[in-house]
Parts: C-alpha cells; sequence; structure tokens
C-alpha cells in the first residue's frame, strides 16, 4: 500500500508540473547571456507573447487545449490504471480471464480522442499555418527583410530607402564586410543593409524571406510564436506583426553544430519614427577617406 502511495504521489507531481502549477514548475527568468537584454517577464508558462496579429495567440489557445487534454487523458487513463491494478490483482479463489473485454467503452472513448485532434488540427493547426505561410500581407505596406542564416550567426538583409534589394552572389561573398554577398556595384545593392541585429518597427507586418548558407537552421522568435526551418537553396517566407515594443530574443531552434547554442540575435521592436531614423542611418554609404582628415 505505501509502494501505491508513492506511485499516485508522483502522478500528481507530474500532472502538476504538466498544467504549470507555480508551487511545483518554480518560475525561470529571462534568459540573458551573450549580452542580450530580453524585455518581458518568462513565467511558468510560456514566453509573453507580443503579436499584434491572431495567428501568434492562436497558437497559444492550441498549445493550452492540447496541455489541458494531456493532462485530462493522463489522469484519465492513470485513474484506470490505479483501478486495474486494485480491481484485477492476483488474490486466492481468482482465476485470470484471458478473454477479451465486450464492453465499447473504450472503443467509443478512442474514436473520441481521435476526432477531438482532428478538430484541433482542421480547426486552429492548419488554418493558422496556412497564414504564417500563405496569406503574405502584401497589401499593408509590410516591412520586407531576408533573413540569411549561417553557422554560427543571423544576418538580416534590407532593402534599403529605395525598397528594392541588390542582387547577391557567392562572388561578393566576405564573411566580415559582406557576409550576405550583396553587389554594391548594383544601384539597388548601394543602400542595402546586411545586419546582425533584427530591427522592426512596432504595429507593421513583416514579411522574412528565410534562408541559410550552410546547414539548415531555424528562425526562432518565441515571443511572436515564429518558428521556421532555415534551409539551403530555399526561400521561405513567413509574416508576423510585434505589437509591443522592447528588446527580444531570436534564437535557432535547429541544432546545427558545435556552436549552435550560441546562435543568438536581438530583435529590436521600435517605433515608426525610430525604424526609419535607423533605416537611413544604417543604408548611408561609408564615408570617404579625405586627405584633409590627416
Ligand atoms: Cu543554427
Amino acid at each position: 500500500m505505501r509502494r501505491m502511495g508513492r506511485f499516485l504521489l508522483a502522478c500528481m507531481a507530474l500532472v502538476a508540473l504538466a498544467a504549470g502549477v507555480p508551487a511545483f514548475a518554480g518560475t525561470a527568468t529571462a534568459p540573458d547571456t551573450s549580452g542580450i537584454k530580453i524585455d518581458g517577464e518568462y513565467g511558468p508558462w510560456l514566453p509573453p507573447n507580443i503579436a499584434a496579429n491572431d495567428n501568434a495567440h492562436k497558437v497559444d489557445l492550441l498549445i493550452d487545449v492540447v496541455h489541458v487534454f494531456m493532462v485530462v487523458l493522463f489522469v484519465g487513463w492513470g485513474i484506470f490504471f490505479v483501478y486495474c491494478l486494485v480491481r484485477f490483482r492476483a488474490r486466492p479463489g481468482h482465476k485470470a480471464n484471458p478473454k477479451p473485454v465486450k464492453g465499447k467503452v473504450s472503443k467509443y472513448a478512442e474514436i473520441g480522442v481521435a476526432l477531438f485532434e482532428a478538430g484541433l488540427l482542421i480547426g486552429i493547426s492548419v488554418p493558422v499555418w496556412a497564414s504564417v505561410k500563405n496569406d503574405l500581407p502584401l497589401d499593408k505596406n509590410p516591412v520586407h527583410v531576408r533573413v540569411v542564416a549561417e553557422q554560427f550567426q543571423w544576418n538580416f538583409h534590407y532593402p534599403g530607402p529605395d525598397g528594392k534589394f541588390g542582387p547577391t552572389s557567392p562572388e561578393f561573398l566576405d564573411t566580415a564586410t559582406n557576409p550576405v554577398g550583396v553587389d554594391r556595384s548594383d544601384p539597388d545593392g548601394k543602400d542595402d543593409i546586411v545586419i546582425s541585429e533584427f530591427h522592426i518597427p512596432v504595429n507593421r507586418p513583416v514579411i522574412v524571406q528565410i534562408s541559410s548558407k550552410d546547414v539548415i537552421h531555424s528562425f526562432f522568435v518565441p515571443v511572436l510564436r515564429i518558428k521556421q526551418d532555415a534551409i539551403p537553396g530555399m526561400s521561405i517566407p513567413v509574416w508576423f506583426e510585434a505589437g509591443k515594443t522592447g528588446n527580444y530574443e531570436v534564437a535557432c531552434a535547429q541544432l546545427c553544430g558545435s556552436n549552435h547554442y550560441s546562435m543568438r540575435a536581438v530583435m529590436v521592436v521600435e517605433s515608426a519614427e525610430a525604424f526609419e531614423a535607423w533605416v537611413a542611418e544604417k543604408s548611408k554609404p561609408p564615408e570617404e577617406f579625405d586627405d584633409d582628415d590627416l
């Protein structure tokens, strides 16, 4: 009986952990390594959600529903398991009956679970993913950014004030000065910005085209519930909209090599004016060397 008590206690602790009860789960602080200051409180459950569009909130709804559903299933099956242990325990005068059970309860329960899961998939998952991937808000004056991953950093390529990306080619690649190989001699490439800090304006849609120079990485912005693999040879669009200014984390969510853990960037969400000023400043050509400065 003591063993049974320990088993029940372990079950309760697991259920409490799954449900995120602070007494069991504790609280985590926002990660703050490599000098990146991250805004927003990380509680015992999900990271803060700063998205201004619906998709990220539907992702949270899906995570909540799935976890509550898992707790219900876990507790339900746990109770049934304990019931079976007690009800069918070996004892004098009882013989095991190998004949299958004829009752239909378990069959209907399984069908119910499958239907509920199908509802989640068809009702939430597929529409949200279709929106993130297909319904690009091209008519809402979006910001376009190319995201190019490499071991072990994120490169963000902005078209600059002219709104046109300059052509890129491996022949212009230079790890230190031109990590995405922009053709600076092309008129469209002269004002392009290539930088390791991700700046976006608040309350304006952003469309990122995600790619990689080497292995498969994964562009992960926890506070926007965005996660998309970066695959060499492909340019994959994803859109989102941030509704709160601040500094937030961009991480790599794909084990991409020995320094994968350090593949982070900061996402600065700022006002429209601050963003325009940042673009204007960063797109200035480097100042000409002047003999008079000597
Ligand atoms: Cu990576």
